[in-house]
């Protein structure tokens, strides 16, 4: 960089007398990119100034700091994109600990290190953020936090018009896929109400340490209605209304159910197969890679992870937390393995930044498994059954 003090001080623009600082500022490592940052650029920012632009670190928490869309604008005319995450801030679906309707912000704060630029995967020596797909972070759904009626109403018709809009590559997809950032469980069934209008009803790979197809007169005890839709029978829920196959599987089983073996039944019926915690010391990462690949087939899959499926000790902030769970590093690399699936939907829920430690291992982790979840939609691209 030129000094200052090698020109006459009346050549120069007043702002670059004092110091070398040029504003918005721009985080170390986007300075240090230089003259190479233009071929590290990805999609979503080409055309940009980086030095004013590039923003880790500055300007508001986006997950990835992937650019932010208004796509919930009542405008035809938003910014394309292929894949959207969206957050979902409810957790009044909850059973035990509530806090995850500040899950959204927390994942989104705990993904703050990943940028576009620099997301070489060391395993796989791809970068996914910089593949044919627009991605972006179109902020929360709004929902009311006092009626769950109508929350789940109001993230159905948010999940609608994300998808609804036309993708914006669409020599290799037409409707965008969206990444929910939860929320607690019952948020992926207004998801799942909303993706079976392109894409039919799917398969659901669902990560978690609870079976989340309870009767509704089982949990919540038959009160009232209002109280059997919680994140505890959402998937029962979600098999009534025909939006899910009979090829779906559970990974990461291992809390007790309540009924001796009516909850089992009532699993089987509507459509899981169980994958226990433990099955991991037996079959290893692999196994389990290969059932739940054999278990979809060739299905359009929706994969929900709870972060509860992780053990305390690599997930402590959730609501319901379960001890004998996997480590973030076996259900990273089961995510990878299912490389090739059709996903179409994605969600992490249940996370509850309040019970976080000072390292932020649950929102770290979180934002890791969204991440890979964004790259199996990447990795596969899905025509839907119908266009928008
Ligand atoms: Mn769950």
């Amino acid at each position: 960089m030129l000094s200052s003090w090698t020109l006459p001080l009346f050549l120069l623009p007043a702002s670059s007398i004092a110091r070398d600082v040029v504003f918005p500022p721009v985080s170390p490592l986007q300075a240090n990119l230089g003259g190479h940052a233009s071929r590290y650029r990805s999609p979503v920012a080409s055309g940009k100034d980086p030095l004013a632009e590039f923003e880790k670190y500055s300007g508001l928490t986006t997950f990835a700091n992937l650019p932010w869309v208004h796509c919930l604008s009542p405008d035809d005319d938003v910014d394309k994109y292929d894949i959207a995450f969206l957050g979902a801030p409810f957790d009044t679906g909850t059973t035990a600990r509530p806090g995850a309707r500040f899950g959204p912000s927390g994942i989104r704060w705990g993904s703050r290190r990943m940028q576009a630029a620099a997301a070489w995967d060391p395993y796989t020596h791809e970068n996914t953020f910089l593949g044919w797909a627009r991605i972006v972070d179109c902020g929360d759904a709004p929902l009311t936090f006092l009626d769950n009626t109508v929350a789940l109403q109001q993230l159905e018709k948010a999940h609608k018009v994300v998808s609804s809009r036309t993708a914006n590559t669409t020599e290799v997809a037409d409707v965008p896929r969206i990444i929910t950032l939860g929320g607690d469980h019952t948020t992926t069934l207004a998801a799942l109400r909303s993706t079976i209008d392109h894409w039919g009803p799917v398969s659901v790979i669902h990560f978690d340490s609870h079976i989340d197809t309870w009767d509704p007169k089982v949990l919540g005890g038959g009160i009232s209605d209002y109280a059997g839709l919680n994140h505890g029978t959402f998937l029962h829920i979600a098999h009534e209304e025909g939006l899910i196959l009979n090829s779906s599987a559970h990974a990461g089983i291992r809390a007790p159910v309540i009924n001796k073996s009516y909850d089992w039944k009532n699993d089987k019926r509507c459509g899981f197969e169980i994958i226990t915690a433990r099955d991991i010391d037996k079959i290893g990462v692999s196994g389990i890679i290969d059932k739940l690949k054999a278990r979809v087939g060739d299905t359009n899959v929706y994969i929900s992870v709870d972060i509860d499926v992780l053990d305390p000790a690599y997930a402590p902030a959730t609501g319901t937390a379960e001890v004998g769970g996997w480590t973030t590093r076996e259900l990273l690399s089961i995510l990878d393995g299912l490389e090739g699936l059709n996903v179409i939907g994605a969600d992490v829920v249940e996370v509850a930044p309040i019970y976080d430690n000072p390292g932020e291992t649950t929102v770290l982790a979180a934002g890791e498994v969204a991440h890979r979840l964004m790259s199996l939609m990447v990795e596969t691209p899905v025509k839907p059954l119908r266009r928008p």
